[in-house]
């Protein structure tokens, strides 16, 4: 068994949620915080056989999409020229999702 640990966007999650109950997989939703952005993302747990992982691949690939998000970097923490700090927005490719397959060692539903 696998353990597949999707990070995706907000705005992809809840479709990508339905798709998986609605093709028979069992997913845990869990608000995160992106490090980078520190602005929330969604990551998904899903645990299925091995053979079903390109299977659950696919369906986030069909959902979820990269996007470019406008972000402006705050000053530098301890800079003495805070005040002469002109912020520029940066573009950032947001991913339409990070994910992660790990090995399962015991899985137990009691
Ligand atoms: P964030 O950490 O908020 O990153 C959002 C986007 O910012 C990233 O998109 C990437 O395009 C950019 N980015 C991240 N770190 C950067 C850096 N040091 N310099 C320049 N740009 C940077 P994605 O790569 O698609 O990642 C989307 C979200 O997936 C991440 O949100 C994070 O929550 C998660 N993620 C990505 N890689 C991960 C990893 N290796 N381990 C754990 N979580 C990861």
């Amino acid at each position: 068994m696998k353990l597949v640990v999707a990070v995706v966007q907000d705005k992809d999650s809840v479709r990508l949620l339905e798709a998986l109950v609605e093709k028979g997989y069992r997913a845990t939703k869990l608000a995160s915080t992106g490090g980078f952005l520190r602005s929330g993302n969604t990551t998904l747990l899903i645990g299925v056989e091995d053979r079903y992982v390109p299977k659950v691949v696919e369906v986030i690939k069909e959902i979820c999409h990269a996007r470019e998000q406008l972000i402006t970097p705050m000053a530098p923490v301890g800079s003495s020229s805070v005040e002469s700090y002109v912020p520029y927005p940066i573009e950032v490719l947001v991913g339409g999702a990070t994910i992660f397959v790990l090995d399962v060692e015991k899985f137990v539903r009691i």
